[in-house]
Protein backbone atom coordinates (compact mmCIF):
# COMPACT_ATOMS: atom_id res chain seq x y z
CA UNK A 1 0.00 0.00 0.00
CA UNK A 2 1.38 3.34 -0.56
CA UNK A 3 1.45 5.68 2.26
CA UNK A 4 0.64 9.08 1.51
CA UNK A 5 2.99 12.39 2.53
CA UNK A 6 0.88 14.83 4.39
CA UNK A 7 2.30 18.01 4.81
CA UNK A 8 3.66 19.30 8.18
CA UNK A 9 1.04 23.07 7.46
CA UNK A 10 -1.87 21.23 5.49
CA UNK A 11 -4.94 22.72 7.31
CA UNK A 12 -6.54 18.95 7.16
CA UNK A 13 -3.49 17.21 8.57
CA UNK A 14 -5.43 15.62 11.07
CA UNK A 15 -8.35 14.59 9.33
CA UNK A 16 -5.66 13.11 6.76
CA UNK A 17 -4.17 11.23 9.35
CA UNK A 18 -6.63 9.77 10.74
CA UNK A 19 -8.11 8.69 7.57
CA UNK A 20 -5.15 7.19 6.92
CA UNK A 21 -5.27 5.01 10.19
CA UNK A 22 -8.62 3.55 9.30
CA UNK A 23 -7.41 2.39 6.27
CA UNK A 24 -4.21 1.09 7.25
CA UNK A 25 -6.20 -0.76 9.73
CA UNK A 26 -8.61 -1.83 7.10
CA UNK A 27 -5.37 -3.73 5.38
CA UNK A 28 -4.65 -5.11 8.47
CA UNK A 29 -7.83 -6.60 8.20
CA UNK A 30 -8.92 -4.77 11.98
CA UNK A 31 -11.49 -2.56 10.00
CA UNK A 32 -14.52 -3.63 8.08
CA UNK A 33 -14.98 -2.65 5.13
CA UNK A 34 -18.18 -1.07 6.15
CA UNK A 35 -16.10 0.72 9.10
CA UNK A 36 -14.48 2.91 6.21
CA UNK A 37 -18.03 3.77 4.77
CA UNK A 38 -19.02 4.45 8.68
CA UNK A 39 -15.97 6.64 9.44
CA UNK A 40 -16.76 8.98 6.60
CA UNK A 41 -20.46 9.09 7.77
CA UNK A 42 -18.33 10.43 11.04
CA UNK A 43 -16.20 12.91 9.46
CA UNK A 44 -19.19 14.97 7.90
CA UNK A 45 -20.94 15.16 11.39
CA UNK A 46 -17.18 16.09 12.66
CA UNK A 47 -17.68 18.91 10.11
CA UNK A 48 -21.00 20.50 11.50
CA UNK A 49 -19.41 20.53 15.09
CA UNK A 50 -16.48 22.29 13.69
CA UNK A 51 -13.96 19.20 14.53
CA UNK A 52 -13.45 20.66 18.13
CA UNK A 53 -14.46 18.66 21.10
CA UNK A 54 -17.13 21.09 22.58
CA UNK A 55 -18.26 21.86 26.55
CA UNK A 56 -21.53 19.65 25.54
CA UNK A 57 -19.05 16.78 24.99
CA UNK A 58 -16.92 17.18 27.46
CA UNK A 59 -19.29 16.88 30.17
CA UNK A 60 -20.52 14.18 28.84
CA UNK A 61 -17.49 12.61 28.99
CA UNK A 62 -16.78 13.37 32.82
CA UNK A 63 -20.08 11.95 33.32
CA UNK A 64 -19.47 8.56 31.37
CA UNK A 65 -16.08 8.31 33.28
CA UNK A 66 -17.67 8.84 36.00
CA UNK A 67 -20.35 6.12 35.26
CA UNK A 68 -17.74 4.11 34.71
CA UNK A 69 -15.73 4.40 37.98
CA UNK A 70 -18.69 4.07 39.83
CA UNK A 71 -20.09 0.28 37.95
CA UNK A 72 -19.49 -3.33 39.67
CA UNK A 73 -18.75 -4.62 35.93
CA UNK A 74 -17.99 -1.81 33.34
CA UNK A 75 -17.04 -3.61 30.32
CA UNK A 76 -15.53 -1.66 26.99
CA UNK A 77 -17.15 -3.07 23.41
CA UNK A 78 -14.25 -3.09 20.60
CA UNK A 79 -14.44 -3.29 17.63
CA UNK A 80 -12.50 -2.77 14.00
CA UNK A 81 -12.68 1.14 14.20
CA UNK A 82 -12.01 1.49 17.94
CA UNK A 83 -9.12 -0.42 17.47
CA UNK A 84 -7.48 0.98 14.18
CA UNK A 85 -7.87 4.48 15.70
CA UNK A 86 -7.33 4.75 19.62
CA UNK A 87 -5.94 1.14 20.55
CA UNK A 88 -3.38 2.45 23.09
CA UNK A 89 -6.28 4.89 24.66
CA UNK A 90 -8.72 2.38 25.08
CA UNK A 91 -6.35 -0.33 26.65
CA UNK A 92 -5.30 2.56 29.37
CA UNK A 93 -9.06 3.56 29.99
CA UNK A 94 -9.95 -0.20 30.53
CA UNK A 95 -6.78 -0.34 33.54
CA UNK A 96 -7.69 2.88 35.09
CA UNK A 97 -11.27 2.25 35.25
CA UNK A 98 -11.46 -1.82 35.98
CA UNK A 99 -13.12 -2.26 32.85
CA UNK A 100 -12.53 -5.31 30.59
CA UNK A 101 -12.24 -4.84 26.95
CA UNK A 102 -14.49 -7.36 24.70
CA UNK A 103 -14.10 -7.67 21.36
CA UNK A 104 -17.57 -7.66 20.11
CA UNK A 105 -17.99 -7.38 16.34
CA UNK A 106 -21.19 -7.05 13.75
CA UNK A 107 -19.20 -8.11 10.53
CA UNK A 108 -17.53 -11.44 12.20
CA UNK A 109 -14.52 -12.79 10.58
CA UNK A 110 -12.14 -14.84 12.67
CA UNK A 111 -9.24 -13.18 10.87
CA UNK A 112 -11.01 -9.74 12.36
CA UNK A 113 -10.72 -11.31 15.10
CA UNK A 114 -7.29 -12.03 15.76
CA UNK A 115 -6.35 -8.91 14.14
CA UNK A 116 -7.81 -7.09 16.65
CA UNK A 117 -6.71 -8.99 19.23
CA UNK A 118 -3.08 -8.64 18.26
CA UNK A 119 -3.69 -4.87 18.42
CA UNK A 120 -4.80 -4.84 21.51
CA UNK A 121 -1.99 -6.97 23.15
CA UNK A 122 0.55 -5.13 21.03
CA UNK A 123 -1.08 -1.35 23.06
CA UNK A 124 -0.77 -3.64 26.23
CA UNK A 125 -3.65 -4.86 26.93
CA UNK A 126 -3.83 -8.63 29.08
CA UNK A 127 -6.99 -9.98 28.99
CA UNK A 128 -9.43 -9.39 25.96
CA UNK A 129 -12.59 -11.13 26.21
CA UNK A 130 -14.67 -11.91 24.15
CA UNK A 131 -12.52 -14.56 21.35
CA UNK A 132 -13.85 -17.75 19.79
CA UNK A 133 -12.29 -19.88 22.32
CA UNK A 134 -14.36 -18.37 25.17
CA UNK A 135 -17.53 -19.79 26.18
CA UNK A 136 -20.00 -17.30 24.75
CA UNK A 137 -23.90 -16.43 25.18
CA UNK A 138 -26.69 -14.54 23.41
CA UNK A 139 -28.68 -11.25 23.86
CA UNK A 140 -32.05 -13.27 22.83
CA UNK A 141 -33.60 -9.65 21.32
CA UNK A 142 -31.12 -9.42 19.08
CA UNK A 143 -30.47 -11.50 15.69
CA UNK A 144 -27.44 -9.93 14.36
CA UNK A 145 -23.54 -11.09 14.93
CA UNK A 146 -23.21 -9.24 17.88
CA UNK A 147 -26.08 -10.55 19.84
CA UNK A 148 -22.89 -13.07 21.36
CA UNK A 149 -21.41 -11.76 24.41
CA UNK A 150 -19.05 -13.15 26.70
CA UNK A 151 -20.71 -14.09 29.88
CA UNK A 152 -17.81 -12.40 32.00
CA UNK A 153 -17.65 -9.23 30.10
CA UNK A 154 -20.95 -7.40 28.02
CA UNK A 155 -23.22 -10.71 29.73
CA UNK A 156 -22.66 -9.87 33.61
CA UNK A 157 -22.14 -5.95 32.86
CA UNK A 158 -23.66 -3.10 34.64
CA UNK A 159 -22.23 -0.37 32.67
CA UNK A 160 -20.63 -0.92 28.88
CA UNK A 161 -19.44 1.32 26.88
CA UNK A 162 -20.10 1.18 23.53
CA UNK A 163 -18.54 2.85 20.75
CA UNK A 164 -19.49 3.58 16.83
CA UNK A 165 -22.31 1.23 17.49
CA UNK A 166 -25.38 -0.03 15.71
CA UNK A 167 -28.71 1.01 16.87
CA UNK A 168 -30.34 -2.55 16.97
CA UNK A 169 -27.60 -3.78 19.85
CA UNK A 170 -27.82 -0.87 21.83
CA UNK A 171 -31.87 -1.09 21.74
CA UNK A 172 -30.93 -4.87 22.66
CA UNK A 173 -28.79 -3.63 25.72
CA UNK A 174 -31.30 -1.41 26.75
CA UNK A 175 -33.61 -3.99 26.89
CA UNK A 176 -31.86 -6.45 29.08
CA UNK A 177 -31.29 -3.25 31.64
CA UNK A 178 -27.76 -2.27 30.39
CA UNK A 179 -26.56 0.87 31.39
CA UNK A 180 -25.27 2.09 28.07
CA UNK A 181 -22.42 4.96 27.32
CA UNK A 182 -21.70 5.24 23.39
CA UNK A 183 -19.02 7.97 21.56
CA UNK A 184 -20.98 8.87 18.21
CA UNK A 185 -20.94 11.92 16.06
CA UNK A 186 -24.36 11.66 14.81
CA UNK A 187 -26.26 12.74 17.87
CA UNK A 188 -29.57 11.65 15.68
CA UNK A 189 -28.28 8.28 15.31
CA UNK A 190 -30.84 5.20 17.11
CA UNK A 191 -27.27 4.49 19.02
CA UNK A 192 -27.51 8.08 20.58
CA UNK A 193 -30.87 8.78 21.18
CA UNK A 194 -31.36 4.78 22.93
CA UNK A 195 -27.95 5.11 25.08
CA UNK A 196 -27.69 6.71 28.81
CA UNK A 197 -24.72 8.87 27.84
CA UNK A 198 -24.28 10.07 24.34
CA UNK A 199 -20.51 11.83 23.80
CA UNK A 200 -20.89 13.40 20.43
CA UNK A 201 -17.39 14.01 19.87
CA UNK A 202 -14.84 12.18 17.40
CA UNK A 203 -13.21 9.28 19.33
CA UNK A 204 -10.05 10.48 18.39
CA UNK A 205 -10.10 13.20 20.44
CA UNK A 206 -12.53 11.75 23.22
CA UNK A 207 -10.78 8.94 24.37
CA UNK A 208 -7.73 10.74 25.28
CA UNK A 209 -9.93 12.89 27.29
CA UNK A 210 -11.59 9.89 29.13
CA UNK A 211 -7.96 8.68 29.89
CA UNK A 212 -7.51 12.27 31.49
CA UNK A 213 -11.02 13.04 33.20
CA UNK A 214 -9.91 9.21 34.94
CA UNK A 215 -6.89 9.93 35.90
CA UNK A 216 -8.41 13.23 37.60
CA UNK A 217 -11.74 11.41 39.06
CA UNK A 218 -10.40 8.24 40.44
CA UNK A 219 -10.06 9.36 44.17
CA UNK A 220 -13.48 11.72 43.72
CA UNK A 221 -16.02 10.25 46.38
CA UNK A 222 -18.52 7.88 45.15
CA UNK A 223 -21.53 9.90 46.10
CA UNK A 224 -19.95 12.72 44.31
CA UNK A 225 -19.82 10.84 40.77
CA UNK A 226 -22.87 8.63 41.42
CA UNK A 227 -24.65 12.41 41.82
CA UNK A 228 -23.07 13.54 38.11
CA UNK A 229 -24.42 10.14 36.65
CA UNK A 230 -28.21 10.98 38.34
CA UNK A 231 -28.46 13.97 37.77
CA UNK A 232 -27.30 14.06 33.81
CA UNK A 233 -30.20 14.25 30.92
CA UNK A 234 -29.11 12.92 27.68
CA UNK A 235 -32.25 13.79 26.10
CA UNK A 236 -30.86 17.77 27.08
CA UNK A 237 -27.58 16.59 25.87
CA UNK A 238 -28.11 15.37 22.12
CA UNK A 239 -30.93 18.43 21.85
CA UNK A 240 -27.83 20.76 22.80
CA UNK A 241 -25.93 19.39 20.40
CA UNK A 242 -28.04 19.28 17.51
CA UNK A 243 -28.43 23.26 18.35
CA UNK A 244 -24.73 23.42 18.23
CA UNK A 245 -24.57 22.70 14.84
CA UNK A 246 -28.09 24.43 13.99
CA UNK A 247 -25.55 27.51 15.17
CA UNK A 248 -22.63 26.74 14.02
CA UNK A 249 -24.27 26.61 10.30
CA UNK A 250 -26.56 29.87 10.80
CA UNK A 251 -23.17 31.29 11.84
CA UNK A 252 -21.12 30.26 8.79
CA UNK A 253 -24.20 30.62 6.44
CA UNK A 254 -23.71 34.11 7.22
CA UNK A 255 -19.76 34.22 6.57
CA UNK A 256 -18.44 31.82 4.15
CA UNK A 257 -15.07 33.39 3.92
CA UNK A 258 -14.25 31.90 7.37
CA UNK A 259 -14.51 28.54 5.42
CA UNK A 260 -11.55 29.76 3.40
CA UNK A 261 -8.25 28.00 4.45
CA UNK A 262 -4.91 28.03 3.17
CA UNK A 263 -4.52 24.63 1.48
CA UNK A 264 -1.10 22.99 -0.12
CA UNK A 265 -0.99 23.49 -4.05
CA UNK A 266 -1.99 19.99 -5.10
CA UNK A 267 -3.96 18.88 -2.32
CA UNK A 268 -7.21 18.57 -2.69
CA UNK A 269 -9.06 17.64 0.83
O1 LIG B 1 -16.03 -3.65 13.38
P1 LIG B 1 -17.47 -4.04 13.26
O2 LIG B 1 -17.70 -5.24 12.37
O3 LIG B 1 -18.13 -4.28 14.60
O4 LIG B 1 -18.26 -2.82 12.55
C1 LIG B 1 -18.07 -1.49 13.02
C2 LIG B 1 -19.01 -0.49 12.27
C3 LIG B 1 -18.60 0.92 12.69
C4 LIG B 1 -18.82 -0.66 10.76
C5 LIG B 1 -20.47 -0.81 12.67
O5 LIG B 1 -20.64 -0.67 14.05
C6 LIG B 1 -21.46 0.08 11.94
O6 LIG B 1 -21.94 -0.22 10.85
O7 LIG B 1 -21.74 1.22 12.59
P2 LIG B 1 -22.76 2.35 12.01
O8 LIG B 1 -24.16 1.86 12.12
O9 LIG B 1 -22.27 2.85 10.70
O10 LIG B 1 -22.58 3.46 13.08
C7 LIG B 1 -21.36 4.09 13.31
C8 LIG B 1 -21.63 5.47 13.92
O11 LIG B 1 -20.40 5.97 14.38
C9 LIG B 1 -22.20 6.49 12.93
O12 LIG B 1 -23.27 7.21 13.54
C10 LIG B 1 -21.03 7.45 12.65
O13 LIG B 1 -21.46 8.78 12.44
C11 LIG B 1 -20.24 7.33 13.94
N1 LIG B 1 -18.79 7.54 13.76
C12 LIG B 1 -18.02 7.18 12.72
N2 LIG B 1 -16.73 7.51 12.92
C13 LIG B 1 -16.68 8.08 14.16
C14 LIG B 1 -18.00 8.10 14.70
N3 LIG B 1 -18.27 8.59 15.91
C15 LIG B 1 -17.22 9.05 16.64
N4 LIG B 1 -15.94 9.06 16.18
C16 LIG B 1 -15.64 8.60 14.96
N5 LIG B 1 -14.36 8.63 14.51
Amino acid sequence: MVKIEIPEDHPRKVSLETREKIIEGHTRHEVATAGLLAHGRGEAFDYLIGEKTNDIAKHAIKVAVAAMLTAHHPVISVNGNVCALVPAETVTLSELTGAALEINLFYYRKEREDAILGALKSAGAKEVLGTHDRPSETIPELSSNRRKVDPDGIGSADVILVPLEDGDRTEALKTIGKFVITIDLNPMSRTAVYSDITIVDNIIRCLPLMVEYARELKDTPLDELLKMVETFDNEKNLADSIKLMRTRLGDLSKNIGSLRQKIQPGANA
